[in-house]
């Protein structure tokens, strides 16, 4: 096969006929004007079924739905470039694309949650899918990984297993897209190298605020191979520029219902709007000879390696710049391979990598329809494809010539074998006894849970314990699943164990001694992830008729300067409403289609009769709360201040001159175009922080 068209395909191409007015064809291109009524004897008599275009119509449509990803169904995609710093890797790889300098090689990455449907929503708890596809010289290169480091299993042979675990239980179908439910746990509680996994999995990681703020991992051990053969053992890190940022659990089932797609939506919204999102790619490199200085084995998939113990080297940048233009035919249709390498990357004998190599392309035939999915425009590589594969189910060439077989006198013995920048497997000894047999260096289960629990800041250890209880509680008390995950726990560590008895109203277990305990690893912990940006946060201002209208413009020309989306909330749906200058403000939200959940700060402005009408709306009131529960920054200024106070926001707030910044609500007295610098430094620097983690709200009811 050879991608470039030949010149039966070109003459084709030539006598294309444009129809010029953009009028509707049959799929043999003929005109059609007429397309709400079918052909009928009589006007009210039988369908005919001589009406081609009205069968073809429907034919069609009846055969729009491919079958969904077994895994991660639900996903939203975009395009790109990556490009490296320089040529620091040009020792350990000969892969072009991670060590030309300047060169930006297009790319394709889908982002996906895992265990729902297609039209499951985007906010669960889940791990998320960050596959990403180069579309490089020498070749597709397809990384396909994770947002956590570390996989539920060590062998592929248990993939069915932890997939029928997790998925809707199959008597019933439900839940969709939940993790919370007894066949999980019950496997997790009887598979102890899940813990790892399941640790992320209750932590915050499951729940990114966007797919713009989440690291990406590589998962396995891979190998760089440079061009004289010789091998380094490399782990794959992506990292957001936006930093890493999440959801509280209580938003996430909220957003749910007010915006299934916050994620996807989040992602075609800021690319959109020229805010292309950007991560750096970084590697660990480990030299062959290091192989077994870890209390690990590298080939197994549940375990990291310390960012503290063998640092992540920055290697290049990946920019998604562009959208779709049409999701099925593009996100939909991207097929990704673990097994799509270029020369100077290959796999090592990690035994979960090596059943994914088999499995993509077994999905991809039966998903996309037979053997030539890698025709469709968005697997097509860039680099010339020829080869002697043939026919199969929508063959999209038109192969030249009698020959379709190698070695051949009769095509000119074409296609002939590369001498040059080849792909060659990395030479590699293997002598082993023929057996089924988990490797004893694979059987810690708990260590590095222990670690990632260890590193782990007060509040997103509470978060955790909180997310255990959650799922456990909806785990069916009469099954026995509840103290066998404790117990689990226990092993991990005693007050993880004790804290999430204590919640299901469970007896702790005994302490038992722990054998191994690392040192913390920082790295690990998100709130060490967040940079000073406020870059496409949204922050929404809560407006009525009379509104301080200056200070609004003062406030947000500055939040928008930096990058941040600003919304006027009002009680009517569009529109505007009137100001205290006797000017109009345009509303972009009525607080009927919206929630507190979809914002990351909240603004009060002044205005007395604003603020009078606020403070009467229930909706409001509940919006400024739920922020506040929620631990977002709150800012007033003016009048505004008592919207804060009738939604039972007790923080201390301005009263004089100045501003006061006091437990991330943000207040000053001054208005209109005397609205302090100081208040909106401020609030700009709790945007920044995202959420304001110490605040205690147990007791708002939002
Ligand atoms: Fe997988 C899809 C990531 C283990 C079998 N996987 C899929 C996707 C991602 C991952 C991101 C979605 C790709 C897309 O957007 O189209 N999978 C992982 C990671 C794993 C992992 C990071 C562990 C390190 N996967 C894994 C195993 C198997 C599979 C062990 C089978 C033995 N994965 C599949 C699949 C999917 C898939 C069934 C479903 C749709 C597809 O491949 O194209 O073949």
């Amino acid at each position: 096969m050879n991608n470039t068209p030949n010149p039966k395909q070109q003459q084709l191409e030539g006598a294309r006929v444009d129809n010029g007015k953009g009028y509707l064809t049959t799929q043999q291109g003929v005109r059609i004007d007429h397309t709400d009524d079918a052909l009928t004897a009589g006007e009210r008599g039988p369908t005919l079924l001589e009406d081609f275009h009205a069968r073809e119509k429907v034919t069609h449509f009846d055969h729009e739905r491919i079958p969904e990803r077994v895994v991660h169904a639900r996903g939203a995609g975009a395009y790109g470039y990556f490009e490296p710093y320089d040529d620091g890797l040009a020792d350990f790889t000969a892969a072009k694309f991670l060590t030309t300098p300047g060169l930006r090689t297009p790319v394709f990455v889908r982002f996906s949650t895992v265990a729902g449907s297609r039209g499951s929503a985007d906010t669960v708890r889940d791990v998320r899918g960050f596959a990403t596809k180069f579309y490089t010289e020498q070749g597709n290169y397809d990384l396909v990984g994770n947002n956590f480091p570390v996989f539920f299993i060590q062998d592929g042979i248990k993939f069915p297993d932890f997939v029928h675990a997790v998925k809707p239980e199959p008597h019933n179908e439900i839940p969709q897209a939940a993790s919370a439910h007894n066949t999980l746990w019950d496997f997790v509680s009887l598979q102890p190298e899940t813990l790892h996994a399941i640790m992320w999995l209750m932590s915050d990681r499951a729940l990114p605020r966007s797919y713009r703020m989440m690291q990406g991992f590589g998962v396995h051990t891979f190998r760089l191979v440079n061009a004289s053969g010789q091998g380094v053992f490399v782990k794959f890190h992506w990292k957001p520029l936006l930093g890493v940022h999440s959801l509280i659990w209580e938003e996430c089932q909220q957003i749910a219902g007010k915006d299934p797609d916050f994620n996807r939506r989040d992602l075609w919204e800021a690319i959109e709007a020229g805010h292309y999102p950007e991560w750096e790619l970084g590697v660990q490199l480990i030299p062959e000879s290091d192989e077994f200085d870890f209390p690990f084995d590298l080939l197994d998939a549940t375990k990291i390696v310390p960012e503290e113990r063998v640092p992540v080297l920055p290697v290049g940048r990946m920019v998604l710049d562009r959208n779709p233009d049409n999701f099925f035919a593009e996100t939909e249709q991207v097929a990704f391979h673990t097994a799509n390498l270029v020369p100077g990357i290959d796999f090592t004998n990690d035994p979960l990598l090596q059943f994914r190599n088999f499995s993509y392309l077994d999905t991809q035939l039966i998903r996309l329809g037979g053997p030539n999915f890698a025709h469709l425009p968005v697997n097509r590589p860039i680099a010339d494809v020829r080869n002697n594969q043939r026919d199969g189910y929508s063959q999209h060439t038109i192969a030249q010539g009698p020959t379709s077989y190698y070695k051949n006198t009769l095509g000119g013995g074409c296609p002939a074998l590369a001498d040059e920048d080849v792909f060659r497997h990395y030479t590699e000894r293997v002598d082993g006894h023929k057996i089924r047999r988990r490797a004893e260096s694979f059987k810690d289960y708990y260590s590095q849970p222990r670690l990632f629990w260890d590193s782990m800041s007060a509040v997103e250890a509470e978060h955790i314990v909180a997310a255990f209880a959650f799922e456990l509680g909806k785990v069916g008390p009469e099954t026995g699943i509840r103290p066998r995950v404790v117990e689990q726990l226990n092993l991990i560590d005693h007050d993880l164990a004790a804290r999430v008895a204590a919640k299901l109203g469970l007896t702790a277990p005994a302490e038992v001694s722990i054998d191994v305990r690392h040192a913390p690893s920082p790295a690990l912990s998100q709130l060490n992830a967040v940079p000073h940006t406020i870059d496409t946060r949204r922050i929404a201002v809560l407006a009525a008729g009379g509104v301080d209208v200056r200070g609004i413009e003062r406030a947000a020309a500055a939040l928008r300067r930096l990058g941040a989306t600003v919304d006027i909330i009002s009680t009517v749906g569009g529109g505007t409403v009137w100001c205290d200058t006797g000017h109009e403000l345009a509303v972009d939200l009525g607080i009927n289609t919206t929630s507190s959940a979809l914002y990351d700060a909240v603004l009060v402005p002044g205005g007395a009769e604003s603020v009078e009408q606020l403070t009467q709306d229930g909706s409001m009131i509940h919006f400024v709360s739920e922020a506040y529960k929620h631990l977002k920054p709150i800012a007033a200024f003016g009048a505004g201040i008592d919207v804060l106070q009738a939604a039972g926001v007790r923080t201390r707030v301005a009263n004089g001159s100045g501003a006061v910044s006091d437990d991330g609500v943000i207040t000053s007295r001054t208005s209109g175009d005397d609205l302090d610098d100081a208040f909106i430094g401020a609030l700009v620097g709790a945007v920044e922080r995202h959420r304001v983690w110490d605040r205690v709200t147990d007791m708002i009811p939002a």
